[in-house]
């Protein structure tokens, strides 16, 4: 059985292998709005730079976020890359599975069930999920715990924009996601690699951090089959295993959630999960990373950065903790 085999990124074809593909576009935003129907969500005039998508999907514009951290200005990863050098086990556990198979995933209709210590638990459609608040577009470094990483543009809002409106109680201390896994869609579910469905889990103060993101889609359109339709969690400053994709339930709860990767190995995928270059994985360092993109025989690996480099965000949320024993 492989979990998270940590050379497996050595092997990207070629083909892969793509200059970028990014048109800084300024486009005719209330337009786009418009076609949309979105004008009526309460969106800023102050239209903004948008990321061009490739005219695959459905069109999702969001306007620039003004959250802290949330425009890495780093060459973003070719639309391609990310769309087809993918983990999402319940597709297959090679890279490229997800963009083969993800095709019978069905993104819609969809909904979400918000349960737990709250004051006002629902199942909420996605066509109101999708209006909770104004699309933002963010740019996020995204590290997965094998050592490879890319630069997206995610269009979403802040996850604590959802949360609130169910209005968690005192008791919810943490809060747990469930995602899709159902093996008439999802090849990958009738093999045993994890205990499905997949469940991840923040802290209260993490899930409403402005920076963690509930993601809708990527490049200006809807998000592929296999980046997690029709949405997923992204926790910028931690291993990309956090940002649990085609998301079915959120529970808000007391006690610290059991992650599917802590259950598969404990002693290697920690709660926290935290982005730590000090901090070595027990089967290989953490201390540097592949960007997708840069595979050139002479590409050198990149220095990982604490908290995945939000740490001017994030790391008041650690203050006094022993970030080795909380891994
Ligand atoms: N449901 C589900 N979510 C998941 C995964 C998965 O296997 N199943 N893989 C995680 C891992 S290990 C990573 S690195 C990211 C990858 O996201 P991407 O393929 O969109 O880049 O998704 C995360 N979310
Ligand atoms: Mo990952």
């Amino acid at each position: 059985m492989y979990f998270h085999k940590p050379r497996h990124g050595q092997r990207i074809p070629a083909s892969e292998i793509t200059s970028r593909q990014v048109y800084d576009a300024r486009r005719d935003w209330l337009k786009t709005a418009g076609a949309l129907g979105l004008t009526g969500l309460g969106l800023s005039a102050a239209v903004q730079a948008q990321t061009a998508g490739p005219g695959k999907l459905a069109k999702l514009p969001g306007v620039k976020s003004t959250v802290a951290g949330a425009t890495v200005m780093e060459k973003l990863t070719a639309y391609k890359d990310v769309t087809s050098y993918n983990n999402f086990y319940e597709f297959g556990t090679d890279k490229s599975d997800p963009a083969e198979n993800a095709h019978t995933l069905k993104p819609r209709p969809w909904s979400v069930v918000i349960e737990g210590e709250c004051a006002k638990p629902g199942r909420f459609g996605l066509e109101d999920l999708l209006k909770v608040a104004p699309m933002e577009e963010r740019v996020y470094r995204l590290r997965c715990v094998e050592g490879w990483s890319m630069v997206i543009p995610w269009v979403g809002y802040s996850l604590s924009e959802l949360l609130k409106k169910a209005e968690p109680t005192g008791k919810a201390k943490y809060v747990e996601f469930t995602t899709l896994a159902d093996k008439a869609q999802m090849p990958g579910v009738r093999s045993g690699v994890l205990d499905w469905p997949y469940v991840e889990g923040l802290r209260i103060d993490e899930a409403m951090h402005p920076l963690t993101l509930m993601a809708f889609g990527l490049y200006g359109e809807v998000l592929p089959n296999q980046n997690g339709a029709p949405l997923r969690l992204v926790v910028p400053w931690k291993y990309g295993f956090k940002s649990a994709k085609s998301i079915v339930k959120i529970r808000f709860v007391e006690k610290q959630p059991v992650s599917s990767w802590t259950k598969a190995a404990q002693q290697e995928y920690g709660f926290y999960s935290n982005v730590n270059p000090t901090v070595d994985h027990p089967r290989w360092s953490q201390a540097t990373e592949r960007r997708i993109g840069e595979d050139g025989l002479f590409a050198k690996r990149r220095p990982t950065l604490m908290f995945n480099g939000y740490e001017a965000q994030v790391g008041q949320l650690y203050a006094g903790m022993d970030l080795k024993k909380n891994y």
